[in-house]
């Protein structure tokens, strides 16, 4: 290099040659973690011995890859980065006992993918979110306070999922939501903890947020809990399992309690609960329908105040009827709306009374069951379903538009046949039978 530099001199100081190896300097700068404006993969414990360090020296956008091993250290993610771990079990991620939360989020567009997020049963949050567009995927997250806290208090976060994790064992909360909306909760293993998905409301709501397709078991008090307000939340196609027994309050699968509204509750198996469905203080107009209420101690249990009840919908009507009821003692001789046609129709003759305020009219005589083709769900095949179909097409599981619901077959690719299954079921409406 000297030799080039002296040769450099004598030609003029800014010589091809002197450029290109600016240039090659700048390029080989630019492969060090944190340095270069290009996002980066740094790795722990190759660059930096822990992931606070890493992340203190990320940009923007990096990536920020662990190998396996037991981290002892909590965690600030205050900028946009993908912290991921190498395997699920094998990168565990400890806290010290004296320190309060593990891993806190306060930037947007975080991805915290593939670990072991391990409390020592005195700590807070597992993961504790105060920003939006977050994403939180396959993890093991427990034995701490809240496994996952959605945090609206200080200002509004939105947008956040969490999917493909589980969280076990928490002394509160699986899931807390806070005054946060739509965010989603989808795909996780929800068990052991003392409640399992909790949505709470002081200031701005917890609203439109998605619950679905997790399995939320063995809560001590209770799975999912609607509490002070909590709107317009979609609760669907959950397992709700055996919570609520061990518990002193609520114990029940699902909770709607003090004015919690219009939210929609269906396609849920919901069983072996101490109480099914909990409501209380004027918690109405929520839509409750074709979810199964097998062998839960009390079906619905309802402690209401008597100024303000709670008045809810528990059928689509008919055909569609209402939900499945494994106490249901009527039988299903008779058809039609009002059940006084000769011949049977999947529908009990006589409706499911919970009170004066709560009958499902058109209870099921067997547990809901998808109906094929219905990609939205709605229990109709039409335009809406092409639509879905279409917006997805072309696509597979790793694809960015990639939806699995629109792979009516399911073969891992949405293609003409996923359309013409559709259009071969088009106007089919779902019926009990
Ligand atoms: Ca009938
Ligand atoms: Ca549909
Ligand atoms: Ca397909």
């Amino acid at each position: 290099m000297w030799v080039e530099w002296r040769y450099m001199r004598k030609r003029g100081i800014f010589g091809p040659t002197f450029l290109l190896l600016l240039m090659s300097l700048a390029s080989l700068v630019g492969t060090l973690p944190g340095i270069s404006g290009e996002p980066t993969t740094i790795i722990v414990p190759d660059h930096y011995s822990t992931i606070q360090e890493a992340l203190d020296n990320a940009n923007e956008g990096d990536t920020i890859f662990v190998r396996n091993g037991t981290y002892v250290e909590t965690i600030v993610i205050n900028r946009t980065v993908s912290l991921e771990g190498e395997s699920q079990e094998g990168t565990v991620i400890r806290i010290p006992e004296s320190e309060r939360d593990i891993i806190t989020i306060t930037a947007d567009n975080v991805t915290v993918q593939g670990f072991t997020i391990r409390g020592t049963g005195l700590n807070w949050q597992g993961i504790w979110i105060r920003s939006s567009h977050c994403l939180v995927d396959g993890n093991i997250i427990e034995h701490v306070r809240e496994g996952v806290f959605l945090d609206g208090r200080a200002h509004s976060i939105t947008d956040n999922v969490v999917t493909n994790n589980c969280i076990r064992n928490s002394d509160d909360c699986g899931v807390l939501v806070w005054s946060s909306t739509d965010n989603q909760i989808e795909s996780n293993n929800i068990t052991d903890n003392k409640w399992g998905v909790y949505f709470f409301s002081l200031g701005p709501k917890a609203t439109r947020n998605l619950v679905e397709n997790n399995q939320i078991i063995n809560s001590i008090n209770a799975g999912v809990v609607l509490d002070l307000h909590s709107s317009s939340n979609i609760i669907k196609r959950n397992r709700v399992s055996s919570n609520g027994w061990l518990g002193d309050t609520y114990m029940s699968g699902i909770v709607l309690n003090v004015q919690s509204v219009a939210n929609q509750i269906l396609y849920n198996k919901i069983d072996n609960n101490k109480r099914g469905i909990y409501q209380y203080y004027a918690s109405s107009s929520n839509s409750i329908h074709h979810n199964s209420l097998t062998s839960n101690g009390v079906q619905v249990y309802h402690e209401d105040h008597p100024e303000y009840p709670s008045v809810n919908v528990w059928d689509t009507g008919y055909p569609t009827g209402g939900n499945y009821w494994s106490d249901y003692v009527g039988t299903d001789l008779f058809r039609g709306l009002y059940q006084n046609e000769t011949g049977s129709d999947g529908i009990g003759d006589t409706p499911y009374i919970i009170d004066a305020d709560n009958i499902d009219h058109y209870p099921l005589m067997n547990p809901y069951s998808p109906l094929p083709a219905d990609v939205n769900e709605d229990l109709i095949v039409d335009i809406q379903d092409i639509a879905l179909v279409a917006l997805c097409f072309g696509s597979c599981p790793t694809h960015p538009r990639w939806d699995p619901v629109a792979d009516v077959n399911r073969d891992n690719q949405i293609n003409v046949i996923d359309t013409a299954l559709v259009a071969s079921k088009f106007g089919t409406k779902w019926t009990p039978l």
